[in-house]
């Protein structure tokens, strides 16, 4: 067992109420771990309070035995240090390693002296954790908890092996993207042998629409824009739109990932118009443009094929903000 495992079982073997917590706007691979991490600390008699910094969305919903609850929705700043998350006594962090992913957070956890471990696969970090289990050539941070769980013998349950599948199968775009390695499919394959049904889970996560969130997605195919010779494409919604169908803003998850059936597309971008008047940007690669360059120079981060940042309105502006990055990406 290597030293980092060792290090981060001996904090977990000491804490008695542990918080744990992922990045904002929760994918199936933040949504997957966490998920998994609980059943597991559950297992082992262990209090464990899951917080998020936005919702679950309701298509991973089914991973959890209960609402999980929400930072300023459920749950106020103040009561972080004063409430029953004041006593947990080791805060995990899965699928992310930014204070910037977990806004209304980060100033806690700057703040108090609770250990705290990461579980990531991430090549951005702000080294939050005391100790970091980080494998920046994982598929996904669903990857590095499986091999976790094999090192320090963790019985992985129907259950949880669902919940591990969810992480993989999601942030490889189920087995998809150019991360769908032999080791993701080993992995999967291990857990379809624990009771896995492929099947079933695909059913749960992608067809799962409502009539409100499929109304929104046509409204963002509808404003396609392809443009530097059709290798850059880009589209948009707006707070108007998210009123008038009636979608909320995490129904927009994975749509970028439509344009990408354009052969020509090579660069994409998806413009979301926030309550607050930002944009949120999120940014597709498909060859060799690396993306979270693009977004790291707006302050955000990711992967050379995914990544993401805000941006200041209108949307507009925000557009062509992008646009003027990304040309220079594609001479
Ligand atoms: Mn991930």
């Amino acid at each position: 067992m290597t030293d980092t495992y060792q290090q981060a079982l001996a904090l977990i073997e000491k804490a008695n109420d542990i918080l744990i917590t992922t990045h904002t706007r929760p994918d199936g691979d933040a949504c997957g771990c966490v998920a998994a991490l609980m059943q597991a600390f559950r297992t082992r008699g262990q209090t464990v309070r899951p917080l998020f910094v936005s919702p679950v969305p309701s298509w991973y919903a089914f991973l959890f035995d209960e609402k999980v609850p929400v930072l300023r929705k459920d749950v106020q700043v103040d009561e972080l240090a004063t409430g029953p998350f004041g006593r947990c006594d080791l805060i995990v962090i899965v699928d992310t390693n930014s204070y910037s992913q977990l806004p209304h957070l980060a100033d806690h956890l700057k703040r108090i002296d609770t250990p705290i471990l990461v579980i990531d696969h991430h090549v951005t970090s702000d080294g939050l954790g005391a100790v970091e289990i980080v494998d920046a050539t994982a598929a996904a941070a669903g990857l590095v908890v499986y091999d976790f769980f094999q090192a320090v013998s963790v019985a992985i349950t129907a259950k949880i092996a669902e919940a591990l599948f969810v992480a993989i199968a999601t942030d490889t775009g189920w087995f998809q993207f150019s991360n769908t390695t032999s080791r993701v499919y080993r992995c999967a394959a291990e857990l379809i042998d624990l009771g896995v049904s492929p099947t079933e889970l695909y059913d749960k996560l992608y067809h799962t629409f409502s009539p409100a969130r499929f109304r929104l997605l046509v409204t963002m195919l509808d404003r396609l824009e392809l443009h530097l010779d059709g290798r850059y494409a880009v589209q948009h919604l707006v707070q108007e739109d998210f009123a008038r169908t009636g979608a909320a803003y995490e129904d927009t998850e994975n749509f970028i990932n439509e344009c990408h059936r354009i052969a020509s597309v090579v660069v994409s971008a998806l413009l979301v118009e926030l309550k607050d008047g930002r944009v949120r940007c999120s940014l597709r690669s498909r060859g060799p443009v690396d993306v979270s360059k693009i977004a790291a120079q707006f302050g955000g981060g990711g992967h050379k094929m995914a990544a993401g940042t805000f941006l200041p309105g209108p949307i507009d502006h925000a557009r062509q903000l992008i646009f003027d990055e990304v040309a220079q990406c594609l001479p």
